[in-house]
């Protein structure tokens, strides 16, 4: 049977094409907020972390009802990072509405998603967005028929509506030269063109798990789709486990997703969009039977981590002072709860208790975990970022992405010779259609890593820049690294005017007087390719006569404040980043500068 009352999509798009802030408006014109309630900008972007750097990291349920059909909705990311909460959202949802932005057309992340939507035959409703803005939503259609046509779709997916809309202004409509009055026209699209779910009611319940979500007041809830039959809550069920085992459970309470709130049900079925709780071990990708018809449903694969890290017990002169969890017990039962939801994440235990690799889709992945984790109290290191090669028929390949940079043409030139430099082949030039120049390059993932703070620096910012694997080729060969030392605190203490004015004519510095350094500790960037080892605080002698104003000559440039990823971008391999709730510093591997030399002075006899 059909469920002509339900339609269960996805808003899926490149990152920043307005997902969520369409979504938004389908909750407002649909009555989920009361008349007087303050409506708040993203209200889907709710953890803390989405509304500080405006981005949707999770994917969120939601719901709304139109014309007397329920629409369940999926909010999902754009980042190319968190592709693996798109992946397995698209098995819940029986279509997609793709969005692209008017003015930037189609871009990495639009490709990858619908081709994802695509391979698992999802109808595919085409909405040309932030119509306010301009640009020519022909060129737009165009771009993405192409797109189609390329990724190998059949004709009755070519044969795509679209709808024009403006998600921040709350209008949609069928022709772009007229703009409409209210999100309808979208919502109509949807319901003429998105299939109502389809299957039997009435035979032994079966449900995949496509989302965890944890509540205080009643633990771990799973969240998918009805694919077959009934489900009450109270009943007893069976979990299938990924490894083939099952267990007897008793689904605790059941519920269903709407506005913005998941309300509780007794009972639900077919093509429903369901959470379950009391259900401890649940997993992602777990199918919930029928006691008498346990038939498991396969799961769809998950593309591979690209990049791994080493996560490691912080034993820097530092330690434990600031953070409330810091040992490998803490960070091991961390980090492997991280992994149970996160379903693009890895994590390997390695020879030493105290250091664990982590495997994610890219750095904001793992800088989001970071990030993530030193806010709930957790104090360690991390290394460098590693890309993860991989052996194809005995070559040694390695992740390519997809990169694309728009830039002012001023700086067009800067960017091709460094991403030249780094390997990258330039693919395509065109003009961006906001008066600067679209780059699009093929590029090592590797090669990438550090670059996005030199392309802003190259393009005073205004350089934009994404990128998206696009798969795994051999490896390119070596690129020279980053071509400046670190500056080096020679000692434990507390920086001073005074030592610092010494070191800043050499180099770029990350801190000002007056704060706590350890021998060891990188407290900026050298101009040269060697690192530099600083007295930072290093006290000026007292003379008995006070020089008049000598020291009020000694004018400190502001230090560069580096941010979580910069750090991550600037390290090298005999470097770490030290997190703590309260502070994030880099550091030497080795502090001992003795050491160091011997170590470096081996390793070049080795070599
Ligand atoms: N001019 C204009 N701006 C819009 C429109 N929709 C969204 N924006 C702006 O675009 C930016 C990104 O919007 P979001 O809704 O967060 O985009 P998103 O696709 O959810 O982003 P991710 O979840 O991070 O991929 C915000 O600054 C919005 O204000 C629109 O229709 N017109
Ligand atoms: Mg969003």
């Amino acid at each position: 049977m059909q469920r002509t009352d339900i339609r269960n999509i996805a808003i899926i798009a490149h990152v920043d094409h307005g997902k969520t802030t369409l979504v938004n408006q389908l909750l407002v014109q649909n009555g989920i907020f009361r008349t007087n309630e303050q409506v708040v900008d993203r209200v889907m972007d709710s953890g803390d972390i989405e509304r500080e750097r405006g981005i949707t990291i999770l994917a969120k349920n939601t719901s709304v009802n139109y014309k007397g059909v329920k629409i369940n909705i999926i909010d999902t990311p754009g980042h190319a990072d968190f592709g693996g909460e798109v992946e397995r959202i698209l098995s819940m949802v029986d279509g997609v509405v793709l969005l692209v932005d008017a003015v930037e057309g189609c871009m990495p992340q639009t490709r990858y998603v619908l081709k994802k939507a695509l391979g698992l035959s999802k109808s595919v409703v085409v909405c040309v967005n932030k119509i306010d803005r301009g640009g020519d939503p022909d060129q737009v259609i165009d771009q993405v028929l192409d797109l189609f046509l390329e990724l190998g779709a059949n004709d009755e997916q070519i044969d795509f509506k679209t709808v024009f809309a403006s998600g921040k202004q709350g209008w949609a409509t069928m022709d772009p030269t007229k703009p409409g009055t209210n999100m309808n026209p979208l919502l109509d699209t949807i319901l003429s063109e998105i299939p109502a779910p389809e299957g039997d009611m009435n035979n032994g319940l079966q449900t995949v798990m496509c989302n965890i979500d944890y509540d205080e007041y009643v633990g771990r809830i799973g969240i998918g789709k009805i694919t077959r039959g009934k489900i009450k809550s109270g009943q007893q069920a069976v979990v299938c486990h990924r490894d083939g085992t099952t267990t007897q459970v008793k689904i605790a309470k059941l519920y269903v997703f709407e506005g913005l709130k998941r309300v509780e049900c007794e009972e639900a079925g077919m093509g429903d969009i369901v959470a379950i709780s009391g259900i401890e071990k649940l997993n992602i990708g777990e199918t919930i039977c029928d006691v008498d018809k346990i038939e498991p449903l396969p799961f769809v694969a998950i593309d591979e981590p690209t990049l791994s890290m080493m996560f490691i017990v912080n034993n820097s002169p530092f330690a434990g002072k600031e953070g409330k969890f810091v040992t490998s017990r803490h960070i091991r039962a961390r980090l492997f709860k991280e992994v149970e939801t996160n379903v693009s994440m890895r994590v390997e235990e390695t020879e030493s208790p105290d250091s664990f690799k982590v495997f994610g889709r890219g750095e904001l992945h793992l800088s989001i975990l970071i990030e993530t984790m030193r806010r709930e109290g957790y104090e360690f290191q991390v290394s460098r970022p590693k890309v993860i090669y991989k052996e194809i028929d005995g070559v040694k390949c390695e992740p390519i992405e997809d990169l694309v940079i728009d830039v002012p043409d001023d700086y067009v030139g800067a960017v091709m010779s460094k991403v030249g430099a780094r390997k990258g082949e330039l693919k395509k030039m065109d003009p961006d259609g906001r008066g600067g120049t679209r780059l699009e390059f093929s590029i090592p993932s590797r090669c990438l890593i550090g670059y996005r703070s030199e392309m802003l620096t190259d393009t005073r910012g205004y350089g934009v820049m994404t990128h998206v694997l696009s798969g795994y080729e051999p490896y390119k060969g070596d690129i020279p690294e980053r071509n400046r030392g670190s500056v080096v605190a020679f000692e434990d203490g507390v920086s001073t005017t005074y030592g610092l004015f010494n070191a800043q004519e050499r180099s770029t510095l990350f801190i000002g007087p007056g704060v706590k350094v350890y021998e060891g500790m990188i407290v900026g960037e050298n101009s040269r390719e060697e690192d530099l080892p600083v007295n930072v605080c290093k006290e000026k002698h007292l003379t008995n006569c006070r020089s008049s104003g000598a020291d009020d000559a000694l004018k400190l440039i502001t230090p560069t404040q580096m941010s979580l990823e910069q750090c991550l971008e600037f390290i090298k391999d005999d470097e770490w980043v030290e997190v703590t709730p309260k502070s994030i510093r880099l550091r030497k591997v080795i502090l001992d500068k003795a050491e160091r030399m011997r170590q470096a002075a081996r390793a070049m006899r080795n070599s």
